[in-house]
């Protein structure tokens, strides 16, 4: 048996995150399906047995189970000594790039995806106002790697593998994000060249 679990699914970019650090970081784990868009995530048993909030990733490791993918993350870099901060500054700088990633760059992008390239439902009004958010989000950070290769202390932390997490889907959202966000892209990319980088389709198996 593998030594961490991880409860994900292939299209959920939240999963992704841990789902990359585990394996970037050259941890032994696996995947545990979990059946989103069956429902699985708001099944009364799966959340009183993995997650009260209803949400994936799920991470066990031992006794353990952990739930956020930002704390998974600081959870793994604590364990693994990988991709964490050096220092006290660096530990707030990185926990400033995280919740902003929670509650604009990750959460407005995925939404946005979900509707348009993934469900194919929502208003035409509600996918302009979230494209809207979306590049006043994804701007302040293309413009952050304007000056830097990552987005603290010049090297690969969990803030960037958080802010990763939807980066690599190819469905289609309206946005033409190689031509909006250069910076991102770039940054994208070295975080891909990184040893042992595989894209979210090749870590977790999908619906
Ligand atoms: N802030 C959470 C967000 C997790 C999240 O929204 N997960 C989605 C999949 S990507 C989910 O399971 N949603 C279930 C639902 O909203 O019903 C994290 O970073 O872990």
């Amino acid at each position: 048996m593998a030594e961490f679990k991880l409860h994900c699914f292939g299209e959920s970019g939240n999963s992704y995150k841990a789902a990359l650090m585990l394996t970037l970081s050259g941890c032994d784990w696996e995947p545990v399906f979990v059946p989103y868009f069956k429902g699985g995530t708001r099944d009364p048993a799966w959340r009183a047995s993995f997650n009260e909030m209803g949400e994936a990733p799920v991470l066990e490791h031992g006794e353990k189970r952990l739930t956020q993918s930002g704390v998974i993350l600081d959870y793994l870099a604590e364990v693994t000594g990988k991709f964490g901060p050096r220092n006290a500054d660096e530990r707030r700088e990185i926990l400033r790039w995280i919740l902003y990633d929670n509650h604009k760059f990750t959460s407005f992008y995925a939404t946005l995806r979900f509707q348009v390239g993934l469900t194919h439902q929502g208003e035409p009004a509600v996918h302009e106002f979230l494209r809207g958010r979306v590049v006043a989000a994804w701007k302040i950070v293309d413009a952050h790697l304007a000056g830097q290769p990552f987005l603290v202390g010049g090297r690969p932390t969990i803030a960037d593998l958080s802010l990763a997490g939807y980066v690599y889907y190819t469905e289609e959202t309206g946005l033409d994000t190689a031509k909006l966000f250069p910076n991102i892209i770039a940054w994208s990319e070295r975080i891909k060249a990184l040893p042992g980088w595989q894209g979210p389709y090749d870590l977790m198996p999908r619906q």
